[in-house]
């Protein structure tokens, strides 16, 4: 059997890489220049690099290998799965049993009516879905001009030309014509950047009825749907002042407009519940799902909408489907995954051990000087880095160059953690036990000390005015 483990000198690889890799939001020329770190493999919350370093992953991959790396069981059903049914397709009249198996458990497992499931192959291919599944739903209603659909600036919905015009990242939106049309944007409820002189309370509330306003804006009969992440994830975990999603649940209501939870990042432990939706108070008519629906051990996401929608859906022929919806092998690693979780029972590891270590650890980070404040939901945090903590000030240099020399001195002393911005953001595998979180803040101190330092000998301690 071919091995990875016997590779090339490190040098060769990267140069190969740089040859032939192009990397997604990168710009590849200067990492080409740089060299980029190989991993070769990973257990646990640990990777290993090309050159045998150990490196702490705060992010767990991209915020989806929840239940940890190298569990052979997943492996062992994959092979078993490949075996039997590589591939069936889900289209024509026909079914297999991964797929059965794994509807009836996401059942099973969402609140609510939410019962049905459209499968897909990543976060991305879903929210594509959703955005056609709302405006097929209105319009089989009778209702066609129902069709808009409502987000947040600095939301995360995906990279393909929908899912990234739902989005709300002005970067993507600044390339290859995004966003679409139909799609508008409102505030984002992040009471430490925006919030002025409001309570959280307050600018939570003010948020959620920017909603409202852009309703009637654009008239309810227009708007099909509202589109967020409970807690929004790439756009620097910004966990909602508590009045917000309450007043974002009854204005849907109010206006007859869809509520679509993106729990690609919150679904399945991320925010202490099975659903960030739960930790929200919140009852969507759609959730999103990938990520952590598989630990990212395989590629899959979708959809999973209420018995009203699949009703109203199911009356029509849907044409939309992906080549990989369902795929069984994905399926029955996503069931692995949910069945591990359930017999281990990570969600009360993830409650009574890994949150309140977790907030401990953040709790000791709290008195660095650059440390501003710290976001938490469950086992993702961000911490907002600034110059001055009692105004919230942020940095005189560009946003996100004090994050990214934080981030290069993480990534030095072999920890991944993430940077959006200035805030550097936490969302380990939700297996952490406490002494890896011990480890984490260890480095995180450490990496936190040196880019003071750092920022003291370039003299970019100082405040924006
Ligand atoms: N919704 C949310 C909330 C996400 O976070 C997607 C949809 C899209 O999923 P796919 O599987 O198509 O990537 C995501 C993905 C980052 C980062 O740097 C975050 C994501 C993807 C890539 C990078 O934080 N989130």
């Amino acid at each position: 059997m071919p091995t990875f483990t016997n590779h090339l000198p490190t040098a060769e690889l990267q140069a190969l890489d740089a040859a032939h890799h192009m990397h997604p939001f990168t710009t590849n020329a200067d990492l080409a220049a740089k060299g980029v770190r190989v991993i070769t493999r990973a257990k646990g919350v640990f990777l290993t690099d090309s050159d045998g370093n150990e490196i702490l992953d705060a992010m767990a991959g991209l915020w989806c290998v929840n239940l940890g790396y190298g569990r052979p069981e997943m492996g062992q059903v994959a092979m078993r799965q490949m075996n039997e049914l590589p591939y069936y397709n889900t289209f024509f009249q026909t079914t297999h049993l991964p797929g059965i198996a794994l509807a009836k458990q996401l059942a099973d497992l969402a609140p609510g009516s939410l019962n049905h499931v459209f499968f897909a192959g990543s976060g991305s291919e879903a929210n594509d879905t959703n955005l056609r599944m709302v405006r097929v739903y209105w319009a089989q209603k009778g209702r066609p001009e129902k069709s808009h659909v409502i987000s947040r600036m600095n939301a995360y919905h995906g990279s393909s030309v929908g899912s990234g015009s739902l989005g709300g990242m002005t970067p993507m939106h600044e390339q290859g014509g995004l966003p679409i049309p139909g799609i508008h944007h409102i505030g984002q409820p992040d009471w430490w950047a925006e919030g002025g002189d409001q309570t959280p309370e307050e600018f939570g509330l003010a948020r959620a009825q920017e909603l409202e306003a852009k309703i009637l804006e654009l008239g309810a009969e227009k708007v099909a749907a509202f589109i967020g992440e409970p807690v929004q994830g790439a756009g620097g975990v910004i966990v909602p002042p508590a009045t917000y999603w309450p007043e974002i649940q009854r204005i849907c209501k109010k206006y007859d407009v869809l509520l679509i939870a993106d729990e690609v990042i919150c679904g399945f432990g991320r925010t202490g519940n099975w659903f960030g939706s739960e930790t929200m108070g919140i009852t969507p008519d759609i959730m999103t799902i990938a990520k952590g629906l598989s630990s990212g051990y395989a590629p899959i996401g979708g959809s999973i909408v209420s018995d009203e929608i699949a009703e109203v859906i199911g009356a029509c022929e849907f044409n939309h489907g992906y080549t990989y919806s369902g795929h069984p092998v994905c399926a029955a690693v996503a069931l692995e995954n949910l069945r591990i979780m359930q017999e281990e029972d990570l969600l009360s590891h993830i409650r009574d051990v890994a949150i309140p270590a977790l907030k401990t650890a953040l709790d000791g980070l709290g008195d660095h000087p650059l440390v501003g404040g710290v976001n938490i939901s469950g086992l993702m945090a961000s911490i907002q880095l600034t110059p001055h903590k009692e105004s919230r000030a942020k940095f005189a240099a560009e946003g996100g160059a004090v994050g990214y020399i934080c981030r290069e001195h993480c990534f030095a002393n072999n920890l991944v953690m993430r940077h959006v911005g200035d805030r550097m953001i936490i969302s380990p595998p939700l297996v952490i036990t406490p002494e890896e979180i011990d480890i984490f803040a260890k480095r995180a101190k450490q990496a936190l000390d040196a880019t003071y330092a750092d920022l003291k000998e370039k003299e970019m301690l100082k405040a924006a005015s």
